[in-house]
């Protein structure tokens, strides 16, 4: 950890508080790295990320400092089959691939801009000398349409963190442009995870039967998404008995999210600050990530199919209607009778729930997802958005990252059904005779 006081001494590009005396004595406004950078995370012990669904940045290094190159562009993205869009991202994807570097490191990062209106690059949470901060017009020009910028800077720090445009944001982020960036420490760590996982968590307005998300909206989204996907395109996370997982989330939705994991109590341990001091460290089963924050969640897995999912229960739910009337408990039929004529195959919503409103029931418009979707082993999810499962196996290879499918409930340990009789057991129920 570095104090603010030690980072004026260090903006020029110093690598640790013991170094700070050097680079003043030398005053170099660009001093080279301490030592070259470009070993992997390996180097310290630290397993490489794995972002899901998504990808990390390739490097080369150049006279010893890390260069990436970043290219803001419009794509096709796939939220889930069955659903695309034109969004805007970084070499392809959204959210563009995970930056993956080491404290200490000197990076150079390109970013082409191949959108048509400018834009820049914030690297947010990190600590860097301003002029690299990448606010568009307060810390450098804006980068136009056909430029390239380069930043330059050094990594004072490690944790988890987060790029975005920080030029016409509304717009830029709303259609997808944004990243992780995680920092490994420069030793190894104390207690050693054996997958390190990392999401960007987001929100969408892709009205049904539309192909470009509405940036205007500030609160009533239809897409809420890891990593860009929803479920059940969201991939699962996978772990080996007994191994260590982290997961690290970032917030760059208009929400705050409430991220629950089923089956352990997790550890909260990190966030931009990097990994906490231990006895920082809590325990939780839902910790809220708020918007513009990140934070690392690690627990030790134990066998079984586990949900994961902001348990906002509008967030684990694709494209639906806000404005309707409430026809929960309402008979329907006459009205259902009515339309259907009109209408050949109309069926009417919600008197019972929202469960018959499930992909297999439900044609929607045009590229446009089921509310709720996702089958298991035993039926239907009735989920979709943030949701997705971790699943851990005792046979699990370690580093293996195949679907093993659902999971073998050793027999006798499944909830099961011991009676179809809605008087069964006459349990005390108040307002009601025995
Ligand atoms: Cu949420």
């Amino acid at each position: 950890m570095v104090s603010r006081r030690d980072m004026v001494g260090m903006l020029g590009g110093a690598l640790t508080a013991g170094a700070v005396a050097r680079v003043n004595a030398e005053s170099a406004p660009q001093p080279a790295p301490q030592r070259p950078s470009g070993r992997g995370a390996a180097h310290t012990g630290h397993v490489p990320v794995r972002s899901l669904n998504g990808w990390t940045l390739p490097h080369r290094i150049n006279n010893g400092v890390k260069e990436f190159h970043l290219v803001a562009e419009e794509i096709d993205h796939e939220f889930a089959p069955g659903c695309t869009a034109k969004c805007w991202g970084y070499n392809g994807t959204t959210p563009g691939p995970t930056i993956e570097a080491v404290e200490g490191d000197r990076l150079r990062i390109f970013v082409t801009n191949r959108l048509p209106e400018h834009t820049s690059i914030h690297w947010h949470g990190i600590l860097l000398p301003s002029g690299m901060d990448g606010v568009g017009g307060l810390s450098q020009p804006h980068i136009k349409p056909g430029e390239t910028y380069a930043y330059e800077f050094t990594l004072v720090q490690h944790g988890t963190h987060m790029y975005h445009p920080h030029a016409d944001e509304m717009v830029q982020l709303a259609v997808g442009m944004m990243g992780m960036f995680v920092i490994h420490p420069n030793e190894p760590d104390e207690v050693p995870v054996d997958r390190d996982y990392c999401l960007l968590l987001h929100n969408w307005a892709l009205r049904p039967g539309t192909y470009r998300p509405d940036p205007s909206i500030m609160v009533d989204f239809d897409l809420w998404t890891f990593n860009s996907k929803v479920f059940p395109a969201i991939e699962p996370l996978l772990a080996r008995t007994g191994e260590r997982v982290r997961i690290r989330m970032g917030n760059l939705s208009m929400w705050n999210h409430p991220l629950h994991l089923h089956g352990v109590q997790y550890v909260v341990t990190g966030s931009d600050g990097g990994r906490w001091p231990r006895a920082q460290w809590r325990s939780e089963v839902t910790e809220v990530v708020a918007v513009g924050q990140t934070r690392d969640i690690e627990f030790v897995a134990v066998p079984g199919d586990w949900a994961f999912h902001c348990h906002m229960s509008h967030h684990t739910m694709n494209a639906m209607g806000h404005g309707i009337p409430n026809t929960l408990g309402v008979d329907q039929a006459e009205v259902a009778r009515q339309i259907g004529k009109l209408v050949p195959g109309y069926m009417a919503m919600g008197e019972t729930g929202m469960a018959e409103h499930t992909a297999m029931h439900m044609q929607g418009p045009a590229n446009t997802l089921p509310m709720m979707t996702g089958v298991g082993p035993f039926g239907p999810l009735e989920m979709g958005g943030m949701f997705t499962v971790v699943k851990v196996r005792d046979d699990l290879a370690p580093g293996d990252y195949a679907d093993p499918g659902w999971y073998p409930n050793p027999s006798g340990s499944v909830a099961r059904r011991v009676s179809d009789n809605p008087d069964f057991g006459n349990p005390p129920r108040r307002g009601r005779k025995a």
